[in-house]
């Protein structure tokens, strides 16, 4: 019997990639983001080789839409096996006391509160299905704290915790939770943080090697393909040219 995903973000980066790396393993996926035109580009792509794909266009921050896209899911696409909550990004960089408040607000609205509107809506289904998988997509943000990271290391501490608490609560359903964290994956991420300011962007992934999006779309695969009696609960995948946040081994 064939499985569904649903995954955020999966109009760039490591959303799409997630998405094209489980549509190739014969799953039906629900793929999610704002930019409309990218999600009916990626179903194009999926569809080639087969996949049946559903594009639901909402923005993760907003609980109204989110609840109205997950509970009006046809009966077809009803039963989300595993949900990657992928959506998420990086505004500013800068000290807690230059802080841009409108950056702080957009990282805790779509990597906190995001995540947790599709959790608390895509769950119930999961549970009454007595299975699922949910893989969250921390960062190394959210191990350590790095100067002027403050609000986003913040809302990555929160997706750790939160992960911790899923994998509790979710514990007599059979639900397996995951967390994925990430080093330098370059993916629009850094455009998105430096406000679209794309050479500072690209001086982040100069002089090493970087992971690309794929490499973190493996080892999802590598967690949603353990058999179900084995959960990865915790995943820190960094480039080799990394050692910490901020460590990096530049040539
Ligand atoms: P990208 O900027 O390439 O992708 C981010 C995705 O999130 C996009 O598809 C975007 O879609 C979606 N998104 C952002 N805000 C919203 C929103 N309000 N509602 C719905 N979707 C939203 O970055 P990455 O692929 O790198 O980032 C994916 C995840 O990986 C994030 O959680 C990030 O924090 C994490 N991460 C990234 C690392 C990196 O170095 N790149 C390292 C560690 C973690 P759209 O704009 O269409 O809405
Ligand atoms: C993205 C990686 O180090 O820029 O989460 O915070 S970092």
């Amino acid at each position: 019997m064939k499985k569904t995903a649903l995954v955020t973000g999966a109009t760039s980066g490591i959303g799409e990639a997630a998405a094209m790396e489980l549509g190739n393993r014969g799953y039906d996926l629900i793929i999610t983001g704002r930019r409309n035109e990218r999600l009916e580009l990626l179903k194009s792509k999926l569809e080639v080789s087969g996949t049946k794909v559903l594009p639901l266009c909402f923005d993760v921050r907003n609980e109204a839409e989110v609840k109205d896209a997950v509970e009006n899911l046809s009966p077809d696409w009803k039963n989300i096996d595993v949900l990657i909550n992928n959506a998420g990004l990086a505004s500013g960089l800068s000290a807690l006391q230059e802080g841009d408040t409108d950056d702080w607000n957009r990282m805790i609205d779509t990597n906190i509160k995001g995540l947790l509107y599709l959790t608390r809506y895509v769950a119930p289904g999961m549970i009454a299905q007595k299975s699922g998988q949910i893989i969250n997509i921390g960062s190394i943000a959210g191990k350590e704290v790095y100067p002027n990271g403050n609000v986003y290391c913040a809302t990555k501490h929160a997706v750790d915790a939160l992960t911790k608490a899923m994998r509790i609560e979710m514990l007599p359903y059979h639900i397996r939770v995951t967390q994925i964290c990430p080093g330098a994956v370059e993916t629009e991420f850094s455009i998105v943080r430096f406000h679209g300011d794309k050479a500072r962007a690209d001086k982040v992934y100069e002089g090493f090697e970087n992971l690309v999006a794929k490499d973190i779309a493996d080892c999802i695969w590598f967690c949603v393909s353990r058999p179900p009696h084995v959960n990865i609960n915790d995943m820190v995948v960094m480039p080799s040219a990394q050692a910490s946040a901020t460590l990096f081994n530049r040539e």
